[in-house]
């Protein structure tokens, strides 16, 4: 049984054992042996039958497979360029989402056009989806606004910081539409970590009293920054709806075809009035928690060797090429692509106009205030400061 809403919670996971550097060195029960897990592909690229999940991928054709893999190739094609501009000095800081492209973009595509999603700041995966143009993205890190694009013209709200807030944004704007009558549904991202939040935990009480159309879509990248999951929690994720009273699931969140499958089904749950779902995507953060995190001073390398072993894009190529759905010409396409994004991005940010100094004290108020004002002094006479440096 993979849909947890009345069985009792399980026992604890294992916490791994630490070495003396403090540094967990053993990796943590993998994806593919744990039958709470929802999975359509194993890790070597093998369909596998699902009796409740099944029917939401039937009808796939091996277009929107191949429409899948390109859509997870250029996806962390992207977020590795944007990882390079970092360096480069051209980005403040960066938040891959390396690994967990099966998770967005299962999720992701399962989404109708009329549907809403509440991202935080990792979920450049599924803005893909959304058709946010991936250069948009880019200016929040790079300092120069303060998100990068109207949420209304995709329904993809603006990323967001402040952890497991999103939640509550999303619980309220499905509650709306639920008023308003409309059939469509909503979505929240969030992490493992965030799930321990208070903001989390409201959104699940308001959403299950009031019945409200949304998806929590809890991507578990098995950490917090340096913090394990086993600090998040005592049950797997997905257990926590429960006690809420609404049902709970913990997909394969390296398996793009069961988090297309799952999504959707939870969706559907949400636009037929049957209220919220929790969905957990187990998955594997497998860089940096971001540009500016050492992840192997928290983590041995065995832990990422495993979860590589079982990485979303190689197991959809396993099956598209033991499938015959996809040749030699599609994939060098494919790279040719995945190029030519990579230098579209490169330029766009690097063309990306510095904002006015000044926008950011006008854009505090609708009608100014006091303090704004003796801050926008204080600021235009530290840059008059400058006016006596030699050559500035
Ligand atoms: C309310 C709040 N507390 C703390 C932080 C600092 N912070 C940024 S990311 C992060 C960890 C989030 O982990 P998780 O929810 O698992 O998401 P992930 O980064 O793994 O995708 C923390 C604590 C924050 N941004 N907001
Ligand atoms: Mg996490």
């Amino acid at each position: 049984m993979t849909v947890e809403s009345t069985a009792a919670p399980k026992p604890r996971r294992s916490a791994g054992t630490k070495s003396t550097a403090g540094k967990r060195t053993t990796a943590r029960k993998s994806p593919g042996t744990d039958p709470e897990l929802v999975q359509l592909l194993t890790p070597e690229g093998k369909r596998v039958k699902n009796a409740e999940f099944d029917k939401y991928v039937a009808g796939i054709t091996p277009d929107e497979l191949r429409g899948l893999y390109r859509d997870m190739v250029l996806t962390r094609r992207f977020d590795a360029e944007a990882t390079s501009l970092q360096r480069q000095g051209e980005l403040g800081l960066w938040a891959s989402l390396l690994g967990q492209e099966a998770a967005q973009i299962g999720s992701g595509r399962a989404t109708r056009e009329d549907d809403y999603v509440f991202p935080t700041y990792r979920e450049h995966g599924v803005a893909w989806c959304r058709g946010v143009d991936p250069t948009n993205l880019l200016g929040m890190f790079r300092g120069v606004n303060n998100g990068g694009w109207d949420p209304n013209s995709n329904n993809f709200q603006l990323y967001t910081i402040v952890i497991g807030s999103q939640t509550l944004h999303a619980t309220g704007y499905a509650m709306g539409i639920a008023k308003d009558g409309a059939d469509s549904a909503v979505i929240a991202y969030f992490g493992d970590g965030a799930s321990s939040q208070g903001d989390v935990a409201e959104s699940f009480t308001f959403s299950a009293v009031y019945n409200a159309p949304v998806v929590f879509f809890c991507q578990n990248n098995q950490w917090a920054i340096s913090e394990p999951t086993e600090k998040q929690t005592r049950v797997p994720l997905y257990q926590r709806a429960q006690g809420f009273g609404f049902p709970g699931v913990r997909v394969d969140g390296n398996d793009v075809l069961a988090c297309l499958a799952v999504t959707k089904w939870a969706l559907e749950r949400a636009r037929s009035g049957e209220g919220p779902t929790l969905v957990e995507a187990y998955t594997y953060r497998m860089g940096a928690h971001t540009t500016s995190d050492d992840p192997t001073r928290y983590r041995g390398d065995d832990e990422r060797l495993a979860w590589e072993a079982k990485d979303p894009i190689l197991r959809l190529r396993a099956y598209l090429e033991a499938s015959n759905h996809a040749d030699e010409g599609f994939f060098a396409e494919l790279e040719r692509e995945s190029e030519a994004l990579g230098k579209r991005v490169r330029e766009a940010v690097r063309a990306m106009p510095d904002p006015d100094h000044f926008a950011i004290f006008e854009n505090a108020y609708a009608d100014g205030h006091a303090l704004v004002d003796e801050e926008r002094a204080q600021f235009a006479a530290y840059q008059a400061s400058f006016a006596d440096v030699e050559g500035v």
